[in-house]
Order: C-alpha cells, then sequence, then structure tokens
C-alpha cells in the first residue's frame, strides 16, 4: 500500500503577530529548540511515511532552510521531505486556499501514484500515530477520512465542525467555522472539531480537486469547499484521535493536541512543557520529536560578583544559554539566550540570542529572537505602557517581535 505524505505549510499565521512578521507560522519557534513543523513531520517520520511533501508559501524562507537544514531523509532509499513553494503567480490569487495548493501540485501526485494521500496541517503540537488512522480509513474504504477531536463548545469558530451520523463514523455534516455551532448531545459545552489532517484515497481527491477547480464561485479551501462534497456524496468519516495510541505515552499525556492559532495559546502551549510531570513529554524517546539546531556549547550557569549564582527552576534551558547571576523561574530558554547579573524572568518564553540586561525584571512575557532588553528595565508590570511599544495578548502575555529595539 504505497502512501504519499502532504504537508501543508503555507498558512500566513496572522493571529500569531509579531512571531509570523517575517516567518511562515510553521517555522516559528517552540520550545527551546524545536519550530512548529518539527511535531507533524516528526509523527510522520516515526510512523514510517518518509515520502513527504511539504507545500509552502508566505515567507517561506527560514521554513525552507530549516527543512532542507534538518530533515535530510536517506535519498539512496527512496525517502524524502521536499518543501515545494507556491507557484509565483500574479494578481489577487497568489495567495491561495489549501485545495488550490494541492491542485497545483497534481504533478507530485502523479508521480508518485500513491494508493493514499495523506494531507496534515503544519502547525499543531500534538503526538499522534498516523498509521493507525490510515489503517482505519483502509478498512472503511472511505475517500476521505478526517481526523477530529473534541473541543469547547466556544472555540466552534476556529474549527472545521463535524456532525455524525448514530455510529459516530459517517459524517453527516461539516461546517467550517461556524458562528451557530450547538454542542454534542453528550457533552453541550463541547463540539467534534476537526484537526486538519486528512487521510485521501488518491483517485478521489484528485476527482474532488478537479471539480472544485472549475467552481468559479469555491475559496478552494479543504475544509469549506472539499471535504463538504466528500459529505455530500456519503463518502467521509471520521477518525477520533482520542483512540489512537503512541508508544511510551502516558495517561497524562494521551490525546494531547494544542491548535497554537493565537498567540494566548501558544504561550499557554509552551508552558505546557515545563511542568514537573508535563502534560506534553518532549521526554519519551519511543516516539521522538526530531529537529536541527546549530552545534552549540552546553548551558552554564555561573557565579557573578559573588553575591548571586545563576539559576533556573521548574525552566527549559536550550544548548549556548548562560545564566550569570540571573535567575528564571517557570520559563523557556532558547539557543544562545544570556542572562546577566540580578535579572529575573519568570512565566516567559525567550527565543534565540535573547539577552537580558543586568537588573531587568520579565514576566508573563514572549519575546522574540535577537531582542536585548536593556539594564534595569520592566516588561510585564505596567502592561499600559507595554501596548504602546508591544502587542500585549488578551491574556495580558507582553510579545516582543525579533529584532526590535526596546528602550528602558
Ligand atoms: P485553518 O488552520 O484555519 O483551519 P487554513 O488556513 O486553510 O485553515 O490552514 C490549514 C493548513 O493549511 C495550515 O497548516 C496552513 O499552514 C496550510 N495552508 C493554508 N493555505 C495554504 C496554501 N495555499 N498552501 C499551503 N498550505 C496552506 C483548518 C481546517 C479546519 C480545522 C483546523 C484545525 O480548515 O477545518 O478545524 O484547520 O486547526
Amino acid at each position: 500500500m504505497k502512501v504519499l505524505a502532504i504537508v501543508l505549510a503555507g498558512g500566513e499565521g496572522k493571529r500569531l503577530m509579531p512571531l509570523t512578521a517575517d516567518r511562515a507560522k510553521p517555522a516559528v519557534p517552540f520550545g527551546g529548540i524545536y519550530r512548529l513543523i518539527d511535531f507533524v513531520l516528526s509523527n510522520l517520520a516515526n510512523a514510517h511515511y518518509l515520502q513527504i511533501v511539504v507545500l509552502t508559501q508566505y515567507k517561506n524562507h527560514s521554513l525552507d532552510r530549516h527543512i532542507s537544514r534538518t530533515w535530510r531523509l536517506s535519498a539512496m532509499l527512496g525517502n524524502y521531505v521536499t518543501p515545494v513553494p507556491a507557484q509565483q503567480r500574479l494578481g489577487p490569487h497568489w495567495f491561495s486556499g489549501s485545495a488550490d495548493a494541492l491542485f497545483q501540485n497534481l504533478n507530485l501526485i502523479y508521480d508518485e501514484l500513491p494508493d493514499h494521500v495523506i494531507v496534515f496541517g503544519a502547525d499543531h503540537i500534538y503526538r499522534m500515530d498516523p498509521r493507525q488512522m490510515v489503517d482505519q480509513h483502509i478498512d472503511s474504504g472511505a475517500d476521505v477520512t478526517v481526523a477530529a477531536i473534541r473541543q469547547p463548545l466556544d472555540l466552534a469558530d476556529q474549527f472545521g465542525v463535524i456532525e455524525t451520523d448514530p455510529s459516530g463514523r459517517r459524517i453527516v455534516a461539516f461546517k467550517e467555522k461556524p458562528k451557530d455551532a450547538v454542542g454534542l448531545a453528550d457533552a453541550p459545552d463541547q463540539i467534534y472539531a476537526s484537526m486538519g489532517n486528512y487521510v485521501f484515497k488518491t483517485q478521489a481527491l484528485i476527482e474532488a480537486l478537479r471539480e472544485d477547480a472549475l467552481d468559479p464561485s469555491s475559496r478552494h479551501d479543504l475544509g469549506g469547499n472539499i471535504i463538504p462534497m466528500f459529505v455530500k456524496s456519503g463518502g467521509a468519516e471520521v477518525y477520533d484521535f482520542a483512540h489512537n495510541v503512541v508508544p511510551g505515552s502516558t495517561d497524562r499525556d494521551r490525546g494531547y493536541w494544542r491548535d497554537v492559532g493565537t498567540l494566548d495559546a501558544y504561550y499557554e502551549a509552551n508552558m505546557d512543557l515545563i511542568s514537573v510531570h508535563p502534560v506534553f513529554n518532549l521526554y519519551n524517546d519511543r516516539w521522538p520529536i526530531y529537529t536541527g539546531n546549530e552545534p552549540l556549547p552546553p548551558a552554564k550557569f555561573v557565579h557573578n560578583e559573588g553575591d548571586r549564582i545563576g539559576h533556573a527552576l521548574e525552566s527549559i534551558v536550550s544548548p549556548g544559554v548562560i545564566v550569570s547571576g540571573g535567575t528564571a523561574l517557570r520559563s523557556i530558554l532558547s539557543p544562545g539566550v544570556v542572562l546577566h547579573s540580578h535579572s529575573h524572568v519568570e512565566d516567559s518564553v525567550l527565543m534565540g540570542c535573547v539577552k537580558i540586561g543586568r537588573g531587568a525584571v520579565v514576566r508573563r512575557a514572549i519575546i522574540d529572537k535577537n531582542v536585548v532588553i536593556p539594564d534595569g528595565a520592566r516588561i510585564g508590570f505596567d502592561l499600559e505602557y507595554d501596548s504602546k511599544r508591544f502587542t500585549v495578548t488578551r491574556s495580558g502575555v507582553v510579545v516582543i517581535g525579533k529584532n526590535e529595539i526596546v528602550d528602558r
């Protein structure tokens, strides 16, 4: 049974601004050393789906570079992860929907002639064994199988919302981001949400994409147009993510899935990594999350001026970090971060090479690459002042964009 995997990585990620100001959403750094796209690619690689095409589009430079440097599978064995940038078409159609991206790249499917095509999104944090979904898809004979998970009703307008027949398997309605969703019969405050991960019979996918391409009223969107077409013809089934079991997982992290579509969700997903018993366990070596970084020296914690030892508690500390007389609490310190003496960082995500000046204090912040926080500065205390110079999220997290100059 031949399977081709296509990862959709062209989303603009407007709601993650400023983190997506000059990088595609799937290239946004996460958890110190990873990028968002590493999670889906690791799930596919661990399942031995090793022919993978990544469709890129928006600001794809750092994404392409990350994929081509890190995701180098054995070409001799016919394995690959290939980034494919969108066609540079002129005019208003340059940014097109996900179905159009697949249609434009049908040649990649013809080249491989797979029996089934996996189409997965690129911006979720989770572990999943996709073989279990593919097995169900093959057994049921469905044209398309859509992975689904229960989510709170008040988030319905961010998801494709699925209704099934009484068997719980056949999809009878699929509404993309509805404003008027109703809760499930057995849990009125929940909906059944599409995870944006699909498995298609190859021929059925090709026919649907061709039909959609001819429809001038279509937005050429998988969730908005293609899946509803399959629902109408009766060929769409649901795969319940709650049944997925990944080797090495525990009761605590089984079923974990985060859509990091907003800055607050991104912040919370980072914080999910750092408790003593994390709800997402990076240390499960039976289903590793792969990534690649520059070789850097080990992290070090040093004494400074004899009165204070640099330390970090309940934190993730990456290679190349120097904590020199400062303290970090419940934080993510990415490669090359430096905390100078008497500085204090808590409940924060510091991306690569952020420098925290002497005596500076940072609370509940996301600070993107290369930002220098000057000596004595205070971030996250006066949110009114912070919101004049930075982005402040609904829940009060201060976000400072890449390379931004910060005054005291
Ligand atoms: P969204 O994520 O809002 O909802 P979309 O913006 O189409 O839908 O993005 C889906 C995936 O496709 C993302 O990984 C994105 O990066 C990528 N993408 C979008 N346009 C692309 C293009 N032209 N080329 C390449 N890649 C592109 C989707 C589904 C919902 C589901 C949620 C789950 O539509 O039904 O509930 O995902 O998060």
